[in-house]
This record gives C-alpha cells, sequence and structure tokens, in this order.
C-alpha cells in the first residue's frame, strides 16, 4: 500500500466531511479502542472531525485506565445518531457479526479489521480486512507510517498496547508486520502511562470472582471449562479464560456465564491450527452467534430466545463444547481437587482454652 493508494481510497472519503462515526465492537478491547482512537487521529490531521461511540461497557480495570489516562473521548453509542453521521467507520469488527452496533440497514463506509472476511463488510466503500496481521492497530500504525505523520505520543501508546493486548505481547497470532508496527511506536510511547494501563489497581469483586472460578473450574481430559457465576464486566469471561488455558497440559477453555440477559462465553486453544472462532460459531448455532480467531474466540446466546427451545442453556453449550473438542463422556474432576495436597505437617500441641 502506498501514500497514493490510502490517499486516494480512504482519505478522500472523509475529505471535507463534518461528521465521522467512528465504532468499533461491543464491550471494546483495548485493540478496538485504539484503532478508534488511531483512526480519529489520522482524520483529525486533515482537519475532519470524528466521534468514537462504543456499545456495552469498558469494565476492565485495564481499559479504563487506557480511556483515562490516554484521554481518549467516547460516547455511549445510544447517545448518538448513526444515521445523521456521513461517513461511519468501523474498526475491529465486521457487520452482522452479532457484536458490532449498527442499525439495521446501514452499511459502514469504511470497515478496517482483522478477522475473517465477512461478506457484509465488502458493501463498504473502503475495506481494509486482513487476517495476517495480529491487530487492527497495527494496520492504523502501518497507515499513519505509510502517510508519514507526525506520532502523537498517546495514540503512539494506545496503539502499542493495542498491538501487544491482541497479541499477547506479540505472541499470539503475530506476524512480522505487528512486531515492526510496535518498534515504529516504541519510541514515542508513555512507558508510565502504559505500566499504570498494564497494572492496575482492581476491584474486590474481580478477586471475589476469580475465586468463584477457581471453585467452578471443571476439568474435562485436556479441556478446562468454568462457569462464572457473578460477571461485573462482561471482559471478565475472556481474561479468565486467558488465565486457564495456562494450565499444564490443558489444550481447550472455555468460561461462560450470564450477563445482562446473554449467556456470554469465551474459548481459548492452544493449538494454533484449530480454527477456536469456528467452534465459537459452531457451539452457538441457532441459539446465538459466536466467532473469532484460530486460538481465541467469542459468543453469546440470546437467553430469551434460548429458553423457548432449551431446558438449560449452559448445559447445551457445554456439551456442543464438549463433542467438538471430542471430550467423550469424561468424567470431570475439579481443577483444586486434581491438585495434591501438601503432607500434613506435625501440628504442635494446641491448647483449647487459649493459653
Ligand atoms: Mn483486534
Amino acid at each position: 500500500m502506498t501514500k497514493q493508494d490510502l490517499e486516494e481510497k480512504l482519505l478522500s472519503i472523509v475529505r471535507g466531511k463534518r461528521k465521522v462515526l467512528i465504532l468499533t465492537h461491543e464491550n471494546p478491547d483495548p485493540d478496538g479502542i485504539a484503532a478508534a482512537f488511531g483512526l480519529k487521529y489520522i482524520f483529525k490531521t486533515m482537519g475532519v472531525p470524528a466521534i468514537i461511540a462504543y456499545s456495552g461497557i469498558i469494565g476492565r480495570a485495564e481499559n479504563q485506565h487506557m480511556v483515562q489516562l490516554l484521554g481518549i473521548d467516547m460516547v455511549p453509542y445510544l447517545k448518538v445518531t448513526p444515521r445523521n453521521f456521513s461517513v461511519v467507520a468501523l474498526v475491529d469488527g465486521q457487520p452482522h457479526t452479532g457484536n458490532v452496533p449498527l442499525p439495521k440497514g446501514l452499511k459502514p463506509t469504511i470497515v478496517i479489521d482483522h478477522h475473517p472476511l465477512r461478506k457484509s463488510a465488502l458493501d463498504a466503500e473502503y475495506v481494509d480486512v486482513r487476517r495476517d496481521i495480529g491487530s487492527t492497530s497495527s494496520i492504523i500504525t502501518q497507515y499513519i507510517r505509510i502517510l508519514n505523520l507526525p506520532v502523537d505520543r498517546k495514540v503512539a501508546t494506545a496503539l502499542y498496547y493495542g498491538i501487544k493486548s491482541d497479541t499477547r505481547d506479540l505472541g499470539r497470532q503475530s506476524t512480522e508486520q505487528d512486531i515492526r508496527a510496535s518498534v515504529y511506536l516504541y519510541p514515542y510511547i508513555m512507558p508510565k502511562q502504559l505500566s499504570r494501563i498494564e497494572h492496575p489497581r482492581l476491584p474486590r469483586e474481580y478477586f471475589a470472582e476469580l475465586y468463584g472460578i477457581l471453585k467452578n473450574a471443571r476439568i474435562y481430559g485436556d479441556a478446562v471449562v468454568a462457569r462464572v457465576d457473578r460477571i461485573s464486566w462482561p471482559e471478565m469471561i475472556g481474561e479468565f479464560a486467558d488465565e486457564l488455558i495456562k494450565i499444564e497440559g490443558i489444550h481447550w477453555c472455555m468460561c461462560y456465564g450470564r450477563h445482562n440477559g446473554h449467556l456470554l462465553f469465551s474459548i481459548r486453544t492452544t493449538r494454533s491450527t484449530h480454527m477456536a472462532g469456528v467452534l465459537a460459531h459452531k457451539i452457538s448455532h441457532g441459539i446465538g452467534s459466536g466467532g473469532g480467531h484460530e486460538t481465541y474466540a467469542a459468543g453469546k446466546v440470546e437467553l430469551a430466545q434460548a429458553i423457548k427451545k432449551l431446558k438449560d442453556p449452559e448445559d447445551t453449550l457445554l456439551r456442543r463444547f464438549l463433542r467438538e473438542v471430542n471430550i467423550k463422556d469424561a468424567e470431570p474432576k475439579g481443577l483444586i481437587e486434581t491438585v495434591e495436597q501438601p503432607p500434613a505437617l506435625p501440628q504442635p500441641n494446641q491448647c483449647k482454652n487459649g493459653h
């Protein structure tokens, strides 16, 4: 891609426009937030103002810190009227995936993403959907580089963290292009702010939920499954799935729980040849939606609808998952129970009356 390509195909769409809306997926993650912020910055250098709107919530402590410390202005989707904007750009997501806020019949003008291409994205005037890149933030970084724009430090920090977070420190599904984008941004990042974003203080609810999920985690062969009983913010399911997939000997993980009328689930696998995204799509077939990447994916079941067809949506989801990962009636064991207790230490004589 050359500077001329970008100018003719992307910038020409927004040049002279008064109102541009940038959207990302529901409950935006650092990659979605950073890509939106970076695109807004590119438009700003052309004198075109843009508004970033989000649906769902920004719940994760890291993401809240990112938005606050880097001054990323995002307005709730319900407060904007997408039809009033002459240009609607969608980043880190595509239309009709079930997790993107777009009114029925409204096609985005611009789609920039790194998830598997959906036909519905091709209706946009500008489409840049690439599977061979680990994050949408890397694509936006390439644009900034190709256009030879001055690098804003807040934008650089956001994009750097977006790449780092989506690729789990340049490991998961990252490519040479993500590394190059990170190296390009690195001299401009704000290290103190980045550290505060990556290592936030956490609300007590987080630890209560962590306790619950560890207690609920069940091992079926090489898969671990855990129900999350209380979900303070929806991304928590993915965060816990990222934790549990670290268990030695485990190749598959699914975490799930109810939130706002939905049954949310996240899937992880260590097997890069396996399509977690396809699996997420399959197990939610007919009762919801799901999708994602090779090793990580997510989805949701609409409970109001699912309950009409199914007695126990959680049980159906679990059975479908176990069937897909080839676990045949394995007896589950509690994660904690599979750990050998250390031998008891000899007890000193205990005095019952407190002396
Ligand atoms: Mn992404």
